[in-house]
């Protein structure tokens, strides 16, 4: 059968999109027709090389820092299409000449407004062809599948787990039935009972299975080949208490190292250019003798890589694996540390103390494989102390390079915080705009502490001695002497941070209090009350378009969709909302809000309804 396999804007732009790569592998090996087409790359390089750009749109959108804000916002991407109809155009018209049966989306949070546009337009063309969504914005635990179901009718099939397992056989039978087959973890919206045959399942592959990916589909000239993909692990076999990642799989499985050499080889020897490769996984410690075997194997058949991967601290992770590791090309580790006070790691059930993490990042060092570690402030219970604590560490390991990657806690969906939130003390668990009952952590404190973490991440002068002191010799007069001037600056530094974020931690406890008696609430709330309103409210109805809009928070946007809303919106769902009291914000609040829109029909219920609780509402 012939298929297509699409990754559009935006992912990773290094090396060909591995995915696709893998899932074209193994539909080859059943004897599938295979075309992979990466518009992804396609139009960063076309932004990349473009010398009239007059769009704003430029590769900096394809950085860390502003891909999933800029290509989840639909402004961005219509302008994208805009853009760049041509190429977009383009491509369609070689998708569609290449008359695939099936057509396959890969797809990740950054690429799903990218991927349903497309889906749409491909569609609209030619209605009978199946298209399939899959990727980690499938994924079951991130509960997009509804979501689908509802608002987007064009895709037929969604793959919620690995892909390279069933999606071959499912194929064949497809071609040889004209149907599908009822398979774990793929959800059919018109080719099956739907209700009947979809389970809440993840599919998972069995990943010593899985072939070598395939990266001749691509050409080879549009990549850097700075990293190259190859898989080691899936899953985690840690349970931390901010993370969903760990759920979207059934199991945690290493690859056999033998397997994974082998790949190492088989794409070096394809690829000579390939400088680093990155072996991915959630955490590739959570098999210590995996690692080892895989070490050990790397030294013994003298294959000259370099390596980087992604873990959690461990005390398995002693001078001599890391020694190990470095020699068998081990060349950047990133550390999920999160933070470095013992009381927050114990909330984040990260399963070490500071003092472990201290010394194996010590130990990488001395090991000379470079790293960084990444860190969330504003963690539920993480007190201005706990946050100063985090300081110290980020600077007694800033002489090491290591670079700014911090992000203020939310609360991801399935995540122990998501679903045990009262546990935490939070008082919604609304995933960015949360807040402690207490009201001394709020989206702005955390923004403010992520702001604090990066000004010390960036400081030029701290890192200016900390050069100094590498380069001079080690133990020196002059290295010391840095080495306390940058100590200094530091302390007061830290001094004036702590001096704010205390005043304003007295000043939010002040004001919970005052709420929670007055029931009163400064203008500045009642923006943020409306905000949040209109999120969850809007959440339900259209729940594609809720965080644009209040990413937008205009307040003229506010009214009017608010106002929109109210037009349309089931009472009685409004009224179960009410009760929940959103974001520990008093009814009576949420209720004065409204008044203030003057929705008498919608007052007038929730009038009733309260008073059925012996609550007089004309109180407030
Ligand atoms: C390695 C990795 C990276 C590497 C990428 C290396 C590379 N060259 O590919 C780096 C560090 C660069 C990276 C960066 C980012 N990442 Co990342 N990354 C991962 C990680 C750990 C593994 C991804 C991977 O390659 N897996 C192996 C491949 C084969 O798996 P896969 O893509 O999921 O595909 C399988 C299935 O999904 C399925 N499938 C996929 N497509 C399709 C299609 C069909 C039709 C079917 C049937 C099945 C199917 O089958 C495939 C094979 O089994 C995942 C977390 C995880 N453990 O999965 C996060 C993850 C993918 N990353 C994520 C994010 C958000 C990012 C960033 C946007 C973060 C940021 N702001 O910096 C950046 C974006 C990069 C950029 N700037 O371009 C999120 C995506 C969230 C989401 N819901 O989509 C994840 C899930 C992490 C998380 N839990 O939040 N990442
Ligand atoms: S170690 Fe990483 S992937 Fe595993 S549960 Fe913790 S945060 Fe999630």
């Amino acid at each position: 059968m012939k298929v297509a396999l699409i990754q559009c804007p935006a992912w990773v732009t290094t090396a060909p999109p591995y995915a696709l790569s893998l899932l074209g592998s193994a539909l080859k090996r059943d004897g599938h027709e295979v075309r992979c087409f990466d518009l992804n790359t396609d139009i960063y390089l076309a932004i990349k090389n473009s010398k009239n750009n007059k769009t704003h749109i430029n590769p900096e959108s394809w950085t860390n820092y502003k891909i999933e804000n800029d290509f989840t916002n639909t402004d961005f991407i219509n302008e994208l299409f805009e853009a760049f109809e041509k190429i977009i155009y383009e491509a369609i018209d070689e998708i569609l000449s290449f008359n695939p049966c099936v057509i396959c989306f890969s797809v990740h949070a950054t690429s799903n407004l990218f991927s349903y546009e497309l889906t749409r337009i491909i569609k609209g063309k030619v209605p009978e062809k199946v298209v399939f969504w899959g990727g980690p914005y499938c994924f079951v635990s991130y509960e997009n599948l509804n979501r689908i179901r509802q608002i987007k009718p064009e895709i037929d099939v969604v793959c919620s787990g690995d892909g390279e397992s069933d999606l071959p056989a499912l194929l064949t039978y497809y071609e040889n039935n004209g149907k599908f087959k009822n398979t774990r973890g793929y959800w059919f919206r018109l080719m099956m009972d739907e209700t009947e045959n979809y389970k809440n399942d993840v599919p998972t592959s069995d990943i010593d299975n899985i072939p070598f990916a395939d990266l001749s589909f691509f050409k080879q000239d549009n990549y850097s080949w700075e990293h190259l993909p190859v898989m080691i692990s899936r899953g985690c076999v840690n349970r931390c208490s901010f993370c969903n990642e760990w759920t979207c799989w059934n199991k945690y499985q290493f690859r056999d190292p033998v397997k994974v050499a082998d790949e190492i080889k088989y794409q070096l020897e394809k690829n000579p250019r390939i400088k680093t490769f990155w072996l991915t996984c959630s955490n590739m410690g959570g098999n210590i003798q995996g690692v080892k075997k895989f070490c050990d194997l790397l030294i013994q058949e003298q294959i000259h890589i370099t390596w980087d991967s992604q873990l959690a601290i461990r005390k398995e992770l002693t001078p001599e694996l890391l020694k190990k590791m470095k020699e068998a090309g081990c060349n950047y580790l990133h550390y999920g540390l999160e933070s470095a006070s013992n009381r927050v790691l114990r909330l984040m059930n990260k399963g070490y103390e500071r003092k472990l993490a201290a010394r194996v990042l010590m130990d990488t060092a001395k090991a000379n494989i470079s790293f960084n570690f990444n860190l969330i402030v504003g963690f539920p219970g993480e007190n201005t102390l706990n946050f100063i604590e985090t300081l110290f560490f980020v600077k007694r390991f800033l002489r090491y390079g290591i670079a700014s990657s911090v992000a203020a806690c939310n609360i991801p969906i399935n995540s122990d915080l998501n679903k045990h939130y009262e546990k935490y003390n939070i008082s919604s668990h609304d995933s960015s705009t949360w807040r402690t009952i207490n009201n001394r952590n709020t989206y702005q404190i955390r923004q403010l502490r992520m702001y604090f973490t990066r000004q010390l991440y960036n400081s030029k002068i701290i890192n200016l001695f900390h050069l100094a002191y590498r380069l001079l010799k080690k133990n020196s007069f002059l290295s010391l002497l840095f080495h306390y001037f940058s100590y200094f600056i530091f302390f007061a530094w830290v001094s004036h941070v702590f001096f704010i974020l205390a005043v304003i931690s007295v000043y939010n406890s002040a004001k919970a209090i005052f709420i929670k008696n007055t029931g009163k609430t400064r203008h500045d709330d009642s923006e943020e009350i409306k905000t949040i309103i209109l999120f969850e409210i809007n959440k339900r109805i259209n729940p594609e378009t809720a965080e644009q809009i209040v990413r937008k928070q205009t307040n003229e946007n506010l009214i009017i969709n608010l106002n929109k809303i109210l037009d349309h919106f089931n009472n009685k769902e409004l009224l179960a909302l009410l009760y929940k009291e959103i974001e520990g914000i008093p009814a009576k609040i949420i209720i004065r809000e409204l008044k203030n829109k003057s929705n008498k029909k919608i007052i007038e219920e929730i009038e009733k309804t309260y008073l059925k609780q012996g609550i007089d509402m004309h109180r407030y």
